[in-house]
């Protein structure tokens, strides 16, 4: 697999120069200031490129081309909007940039509630706690009707933990929730998130996959006819947020998304620590079932707690296979080869590390810390190796 990793560009606080010494061969990007649905600029796109190769780097995926909430929300303006993306999607092929990564999450993107939790070995990891989330939902933002979203026993919880918290440890909270982690394409305050998830208020999961199944009808043939790959990443955490629907949580979900644009340009980032809150998510099944639309993969582990919350644990000591998902996509590459495939290989990428050493004193992107995400590779690169001969 091609061992990948993720940059924000010129303003991240990882250099290029210093991912090259973490072993990784391909860069992971996109033009992070472009937010509001416009095509790309070719020259912006060579010019970065061009930086990525005078580092001696590839740039191997964008991560992502954000979709529009207009085609979220499949109102009028959707198909200036759509054909803006065509217009990115021919623009990074010409480039040569033939991965995309991308996902169709309403309002949030990923979203955790705690930025620093104490992680088993030292340093800090991030952090998903339901009871803390339902509190700031309940009784912070005060989301119309969201207690019925949620059981009584998870309501008692949050209500004592929201007598527990500070001003402070609130405004915290909410930053962490609503304000955008990196890579996010929305960020919010309170008014304006109220505002967005009035706008999602009659839309149910089936509109909503619907909305989903329109664009790619329209975008997926465009990826194809110039050698795009499209990678769908699933929902982080893989269940309703804010009452939202989300329709990229589990094997159903991706199927009915396969049957509606067959397509294999229709494909996956297969982001193992998203899918894996829900037990029912059975990656190293998953991963066999969808292998042939895998074009990209983050890999990373958590350790699961009660009411979907987890934490990003070490990444090969959490509650899933990575071993078992990483011998699967070896498996893959193998057929790939055996076809006879030039593009066989799939990029990696060691998804979020932790805060570790010498990056604690340091300006970091939550989870995109250099030192915890080389020894996540560095692990991931041991499998690998350890597996490959399976494959030669
Ligand atoms: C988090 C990331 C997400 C992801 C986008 C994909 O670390 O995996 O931000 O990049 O949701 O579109």
């Amino acid at each position: 697999m091609l061992q990948t990793w993720r940059w924000y560009g010129p303003s991240d606080p990882v250099s290029l120069e210093q991912i090259k010494q973490t072993g990784a061969t391909g860069i992971v990007t996109a033009l992070h200031d472009t937010y509001e649905g416009q095509a790309w600029s070719e020259e912006s796109v060579i010019q970065r490129r061009e930086e990525i190769e005078a580092a001696g780097l590839v740039w191997a995926v964008v991560e992502s081309i954000p979709v529009h909430t207009s085609i979220k929300l499949a109102t009028p303006e959707a198909g200036k909007y759509i054909d803006a993306y065509k217009e990115t999607i021919r623009i990074l092929a010409k480039a040569g940039v033939k991965t995309i990564c991308y996902n169709f999450m309403p309002v949030v993107d990923w979203t955790r509630t705690d930025l620093y939790y104490p992680a088993p070995n030292g340093g800090f990891a991030l952090r998903f706690e339901m009871v803390d989330f339902v509190a700031y939902d309940v009784l912070v933002l005060k989301r119309p009707n969201a207690a019925d979203d949620y059981p009584a026993d998870l309501l008692t919880r949050a209500k004592a933990r929201f007598s527990e918290l500070s001003a402070i440890q609130i405004t915290t909270l909410e930053q962490t929730i609503i304000a955008g982690l990196p890579g996010a394409e929305l960020f919010h305050d309170r008014p304006g998130i109220l505002a967005k998830l009035a706008d999602y208020a009659a839309i149910d999961s089936v509109g909503f996959r619907d909305n989903l199944i329109a664009f790619l009808t329209e975008i997926i043939p465009v990826a194809e006819s110039v050698g795009v790959n499209m990678c769908l990443h699933p929902d982080d955490p893989p269940f309703s947020l804010f009452g939202l629907p989300r329709v990229v949580s589990n094997a159903e979900d991706y199927r009915a998304i396969f049957a509606a644009v067959p397509s294999l340009s229709n494909g996956i980032t297969f982001c193992t620590g998203s899918l894996g809150p829900l037990a029912d998510n059975h990656l190293v099944a998953m991963a066999g079932e969808f292998a042939d639309r895998v074009h990209f993969t983050h890999l990373r582990n958590i350790k699961r707690g009660e009411n979907g919350s987890f934490f990003e644990s070490d990444h090969l000591a959490g509650d899933l296979d990575l071993v078992g998902v990483i011998d699967t996509l070896l498996k893959e590459e193998q057929r790939r080869r055996q076809q006879g495939r030039s593009d066989w290989q799939i990029p990696l990428r060691p998804d979020h590390g932790h805060l570790l050493l010498d990056d604690i004193e340091k300006k970091t992107n939550p989870g995109y810390s250099l030192i915890g995400r080389m020894k996540g590779l560095a692990e991931i690169r041991g499998v690998m190796a350890a597996l490959e001969s399976k494959y030669a």
